[in-house]
């Protein structure tokens, strides 16, 4: 896998982008910033729906955190014994993600179950993630998910991973707690970031040390 921080734009450590093929930097900051501007769209609808203001939802992701991670996974005899990407749900606020070559691979947990995601062309995956569900008080769940390998082709998925400006405290929003308890801690941002670094990539693990 290739995992890179393009936002926010001042920390981008240019060291770790390829330089091969040369289009590759000038593509991923297209890309960077079209998936942001998604990003806010998406976080004004979700405000709306939650009751609380659209512009200073999508505020605290104006300058917010983006981490892409691009991921391949080679095709194994031995599909059925291992596993491409263990279980666990985002960190972040919200996944926008591509299975880019549409082999199947992507599942997700359902009542118990592990359901497959099938590729559609040209569509992105919308994965809610832990600060998402925190924010808004679990109104929105994150999704608990794995990739698993094909025997036979070879898989490659591009995740985008979005999270409000580090400035943000990582709380439910005091809109959402009116009408019921707050049923996750307030942490700032930062902190939640070094509890995420801690944590096991093992299912909902860090939302369980979250919630109250
Ligand atoms: O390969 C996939 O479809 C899933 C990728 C993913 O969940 C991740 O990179 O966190």
């Amino acid at each position: 896998m290739l995992f890179l921080l393009p936002r926010p734009v001042p920390l981008r450590n240019m060291r770790f982008w390829p330089t091969i093929p040369p289009s590759f930097r000038e593509t991923l900051d297209k890309y960077s910033m079209a998936l942001q501007k998604v990003t806010i769209r998406l976080m004004r609808l979700i405000a709306k729906n939650l009751g609380t203001d659209p512009e200073t939802f999508a505020s605290f992701f104006e300058d917010g955190t983006q981490g892409i991670r691009m991921n391949y996974y080679p095709p194994c005899a031995q599909a059925s014994k291992v596993i491409g990407l263990a279980p666990h749900s985002d960190s972040t606020a919200l996944t926008l993600l591509i299975q880019v070559n549409e082999v199947e691979g992507l599942q997700i947990k359902k009542n118990g179950k592990w359901i497959p995601v099938k590729p559609i062309s040209g569509a992105f995956i919308i994965n809610i993630g832990d600060v998402m569900e925190i924010m808004s008080n679990g109104e929105y769940k994150s999704i608990e998910h794995r990739a698993v390998v094909n025997p036979n082709k070879e898989r490659l998925s591009i995740a985008a991973f979005h999270s409000p400006n580090i400035s943000t405290m990582i709380g439910p929003l005091p809109d959402v707690v009116k009408a019921k308890e707050a049923g996750y801690r307030t942490k700032p941002h930062e902190e939640f970031v070094r509890l995420t670094i801690s944590s096991k990539l093992d299912g909902k693990d860090l939302l369980d040390q979250m919630k109250l």
